[in-house]
């Protein structure tokens, strides 16, 4: 795999430096978002989209030594997710890996870096020996996206498992609300490994959380503390795992601060190994896989805006061009039909009437309440 690209070769937005502990690390600083990707892991360590939070999580007690994953972000977990029967390290070696730079441009708005990894001596002599060419193109902008591809450059097939380990930024995790596993049967791995039927419920956490998930669209994360909703989705990726240490694993954790939990969840996509269904992906030579995640969010609505500055303040400018207001003439009334939002979901919706369903719904209110229409 070729080297790094010089710094010469880097755009404007993205600069090459030595970050926390001197690991090598790229700085993104585009018009939509900033992000920190360290080399060691092809770790995404930070994703800051213009004039908000960060979304990504990462403990202050994170360790940035060489050989050791970060904690927090997201790190890659492969070619194995969890522990390696053979005994490898838990997640795999590619988060510990020194990852090179393989291209680094600006779309538009956005700033795409691909980052690459092959097998190495070290890599050979591990648990897992085989031949491989792994890249991951991270891009940077409103939203975030991770696209994994691997190559079997071996004369034989191998298999493997792997996840994006997302760790999300919350302003509360006790008081969140995780959309769309409602349907999903799941393992609970603080339980015996059975599999459990889905909650057929938003799932909330109240205690120490780790579960995998047959995973089936979209994730959300309402968190009404942070004032907004997270996303994540992924395409390639057959199972979600959903995190949260609590009280006595953090305490347990060198790299994890005492009360940091309630600042997290981890909600990650990937095909990990369970009895939810045979994992692991089998890839025979000179075949390729791919998988990416994407990470998103919506502002929170919390109070409904009274005003329409309130409503401009509270979500972005974005939404605001849908304030919809039409005069239509009715029975000698003039009606004025404003389509407002309803924040009730994690997604904004702007409430519409068709004009049919509005002449029906005056004429219903003509019938029921005449003498709300008597003229003069
Ligand atoms: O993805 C959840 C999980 O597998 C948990 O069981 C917990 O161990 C977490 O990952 C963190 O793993 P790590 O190896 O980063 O300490």
């Amino acid at each position: 795999m070729t080297a790094t690209p010089l710094a010469a070769d880097l755009p404007a937005s993205v600069r090459a430096e030595p970050g926390a502990g001197g690991l090598p690390r790229l700085v993104v600083d585009g018009p939509e978002a900033s992000a920190e990707v360290y080399l060691q892991g092809a770790h995404v360590a930070s994703w800051v989209p213009t004039g908000e939070d960060p979304v990504l999580w990462m403990s202050a007690r994170s360790a940035f030594t060489p050989g050791v994953p970060l904690r927090g972000g997201v790190p890659l977990c492969f070619p194995w997710f969890g522990a390696d029967p053979a005994g490898g390290p838990q997640h795999g070696f590619a988060r510990t890996a020194d990852w090179a730079l393989l291209d680094a441009h600006e779309s538009g708005a956005e700033v795409v870096l691909t980052l690459g990894l092959s097998d190495s001596p070290a890599s050979r002599s591990s648990t897992w020996p085989h031949r491989f060419d792994a890249r991951l193109t991270v891009t940077v902008g409103r939203r975030l996206t991770l696209a994994l591809e691997v190559r079997n450059t071996d004369d034989h097939a191998f298999s493997f498992t792997e996840a994006f380990h997302t760790y999300l930024a919350l302003g509360d995790v006790r008081t969140v609300t995780v959309g769309g596993l409602e349907g999903s049967p799941y393992v609970d791995r603080l339980q015996p490994a059975d599999q459990q039927e889905a909650a057929g419920r938003p799932l909330t956490i109240d205690r120490e959380t780790d579960r995998i998930y047959a995973r089936a669209g979209a994730i959300t994360v309402d968190d009404p503390a942070g004032r907004r909703s997270l996303r994540v989705s992924a395409s390639g990726a057959a199972d979600a795992v959903v995190w949260n240490p609590w009280v006595a694993k953090s305490a347990a954790m060198a790299d994890f601060g005492d009360d940091e939990w309630t600042r997290m969840l981890c909600v990650e996509t990937g095909t990990v190994p369970s009895v939810l269904h045979e994992a692991a992906h089998n890839l025979g030579p000179a075949h390729q896989y791919k998988a990416n995640g994407k990470i998103d969010r919506d502002a929170f609505g919390g109070p409904l805006a009274s005003t329409l500055e309130e409503l401009k303040a509270q979500t972005a400018a974005l939404y605001f061009t849908d304030w919809l207001v039409e005069k239509k003439e009715c029975a000698g009334l003039l009606i004025l039909i404003c389509s407002k939002r309803l924040q009730v979901t994690h997604e904004l919706k702007p409430l519409r009437f068709t004009t049919a369903q509005r002449v029906q719904r005056l004429t219903e209110r003509q019938i029921t309440q005449p003498h709300r229409f008597k003229s003069g």
